[in-house]
């Protein structure tokens, strides 16, 4: 399972399409007008053989929009440039587009050799080295070739059958991608969609989805080298017939793509690169035209570290795009410059988010954090990114399946990938996976343990705090929270009291007057049954001048589950109320309903408790209202 794709590049009338012709005697225009005008205005696809595809593209300057949807993602480059002509502006330009789309193996022809002589060639061969040098471009070849006398023909034959030989085999097992660039109807089959697979498989049957528009479509039939296929994978130039689907509803741009992966994005921030031969600087919120693949949309560049960016150094920025763009970690953009319209650069895309969840407009992220993030981001020299991805999710860890969506892999590929990073680690609670750094942990063990102690610090008569609370107040995942608190557990920095959490061993510390007040309050309380003081009775019977110590012990006591609180008014001791109940439940034994009256001689109190008695009862489902009565909840 192996195939290679050739992406032609050069300057209008180098001898792009004859080249193709001469190699495979097809002729590669798709267009009329390519005919009439003599010139390429859009792809051609040709087959030299049945795994070497060919792709021709237009090599005006006003079409270069249409030659990076062509080459984006070929194996090879094959610049032509013709020999009496020489290095020319898309030349250069092409080349540029290469580099920066990271296609590093480059074939060069130089064309129409039949028109000079030697010694001409030399010299344009001089002007091509000088000009890969300055580019600093390694990888290639250079062969002469005259498409008119059939010179050199064979030779590039030959050297295409090698690269195919030695190129290995791609991995297949990612999630499928395919950018569309051309999308038509055929009667009897419904609507067809061809592009270059730069992801994964697909079968016949299977269900994709097109994006940005995120529609869902079944696959009815593949189609690769003009041959009916029931599967088709990466590296190959493909067409999927899908079923039902109006062909007006998709442009060239749009992707098909494995259910749940790569949607399309609003904001990007990417590593951006200047040419160094346009001597042009990128200025704060510049628009710009953004090619990824097969698609173009406009945005405008937000530079946050510095005024102006220019080819000297790399940078990064924040994109905002005006119509969304499938754009994932490590996809390569080719930047124009808005009008007149040249090549200005290109970049790497490092985050990406969604319409939903966009950079600017969502509180969350306001343009001083991106500075903060891209601060960040300078400091990082290898190119890798993972791990800032990962510890940018901070309080809110990433899950596993978000992450897989991110960098466009499958679950399967994940564990593998994050083995080789040292600092990455997994976690797995509730049935639920996170990633995160190890520092990210350590520093989120801390932030829940912080708050947890100035919680208590600053609450000194709650006796435990519970994960719902911590989960609202730092705004972070109710399970990760439970995972967090586990872990602090383990190493006794905290421990469960009742249904919440504590700090290990801890006492509540109370002043004698303190203790003094609670012993009363427990002791009125308890004697008064259920024709309790209120807190106002309390302090004044104790002759307390502030209720707060009374509230707070009063507090104090509910949390410890000594006293139950049945309204704002009334709070009875949990041992009353545990009498009241088996009281009751004797009642019952006699009778199936109690009224206030009953109720009223039964425990001998007045009506003022015994509504809201009967309430709170009710509340905690030992009883339930039947008209004026209360019967009991059998459990
Ligand atoms: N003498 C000579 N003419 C050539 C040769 N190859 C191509 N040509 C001529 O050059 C002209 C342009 O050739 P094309 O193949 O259309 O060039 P292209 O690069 O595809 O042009 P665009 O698609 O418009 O960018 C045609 O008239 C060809 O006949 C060659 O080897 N020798
Ligand atoms: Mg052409």
């Amino acid at each position: 399972m192996k195939e290679i794709i050739v992406g032609l590049a050069g300057h209008i009338d180098h001898g792009k399409t004859s080249l193709i012709k001469s190699l495979t005697s097809e002729f590669s225009g798709t267009l009329k007008e390519d005919l009439k005008r003599g010139m390429t205005i859009d792809l051609g696809i040709a087959f030299l053989n049945k795994h070497i595809t060919l792709i021709d593209v237009p090599g005006h300057e006003n079409f270069v929009k249409n030659m990076i949807s062509g080459i984006h993602g070929v194996d090879i480059g094959l610049l032509v440039i013709a020999a009496d002509d020489g290095v020319m502006p898309q030349t250069i330009e092409h080349l540029n587009i290469f580099k920066l789309l990271n296609i590093s193996k480059l074939i060069i022809v130089v064309n129409k050799i039949d028109l000079v002589d030697n010694e001409i060639i030399e010299v344009v061969k001089l002007e091509i080295l000088d000009l890969l040098e300055s580019i600093n471009f390694v990888n290639f070849e250079i062969l002469d070739i005259s498409t008119k006398d059939n010179i050199g023909i064979d030779a590039l034959k030959k050297l295409l059958e090698n690269h195919y030989h030695n190129l290995l085999p791609k991995d297949t097992s990612g999630p499928f991608r395919m950018p569309i660039d051309r999308v038509f109807s055929i009667k009897g089959f419904g609507t067809v969609i061809t592009g270059l697979v730069i992801s994964g498989e697909i079968k016949v049957g299977d269900s994709v989805s097109i994006q940005p528009i995120n529609e869902v479509v079944k696959v009815r039939g593949l189609n690769s080298h003009n041959n009916k296929t029931d599967k088709i994978y990466i590296g190959q130039r493909a067409a999927i017939n899908i079923q039902n689907f109006d062909k007006t509803k998709i442009k060239r741009g749009f992707q098909v793509v494995s259910n749940n992966y790569f949607k399309g994005s609003n904001s990007i921030i990417i590593k951006i690169e200047i040419l160094s031969d346009i001597n042009k600087t990128i200025k704060k919120n510049q628009r710009v035209r953004i090619q990824i693949g097969t698609s173009e949309v406009i945005g405008k560049i937000f530079i946050l570290d510095r005024n102006s960016i220019s080819s000297e150094k790399k940078s990064f920025v924040l994109i905002h795009l005006e119509s969304p763009l499938i754009a994932n970690y490590k996809d390569k953009i080719i930047i124009r410059h808005y009008s007149p319209v040249f090549t200005l650069g290109g970049g790497e895309i490092i985050l990406q988010a969604s319409a939903k969840n966009n950079f600017i407009n969502n509180n969350k992220m306001k343009l001083n954090e991106v500075g903060k993030l891209i601060k960040e981001l300078n400091k990082i020299d290898n190119n890798d990114y993972i791990e800032f991805i990962v510890e940018n999710h901070n309080q809110e860890p990433i899950s596993i399946e978000k992450l897989c969506f991110n960098l466009g892999i499958l679950k399967t590929q994940i564990m593998e990938l994050l083995s080789t990073y040292s600092n990455i680690i997994s976690i797995t609670h509730l049935y639920k996976t996170w990633i995160l750094t190890k520092k990210q942990k350590t520093n989120l063990m801390d932030l829940v343990f912080n708050f947890i102690k100035q919680y208590f610090d600053n609450n000194q008569y709650i006796t435990n705090l519970t994960k719902e609370v911590i989960s609202n107040k730092l705004n972070m995942e109710i399970d990760f929270v439970d995972y967090i608190l586990n872990n602090l557990n383990s190493i006794k920095k905290i421990e469960k009291k009742d249904e919440g959490w504590r700090i290990y061993n801890y006492v509540v510390s109370l002043s004698t007057n303190e203790i003094k007040i609670k012993q009363l309050i427990m002791q009125t309380l308890d004697s008064e049954k259920y024709n309790t003081s209120s807190m106002e009775d309390l302090s004044k019977k104790f002759l307390v001048k502030e209720t707060k110590i009374i509230i707070n012990m009063l507090k104090l006591c509910q949390a410890e589950g000594l006293v139950v609180k049945i309204n704002s008014f009334i709070y009875i001791t949990t041992s009353n109320i545990n009498l009241l109940k088996e009281t009751l439940v004797l009642f019952f034994n006699k009778k199936s309903a109690i009224n206030v009256s009953e109720f009223k001689n039964l425990v001998n109190t007045s009506r003022k408790y015994a509504i809201p008695i009967f309430e709170y009862l009710d509340k905690i489902n030992f009883t339930y209202r039947v008209g004026n009565e209360r019967k009991l909840i059998k459990e």
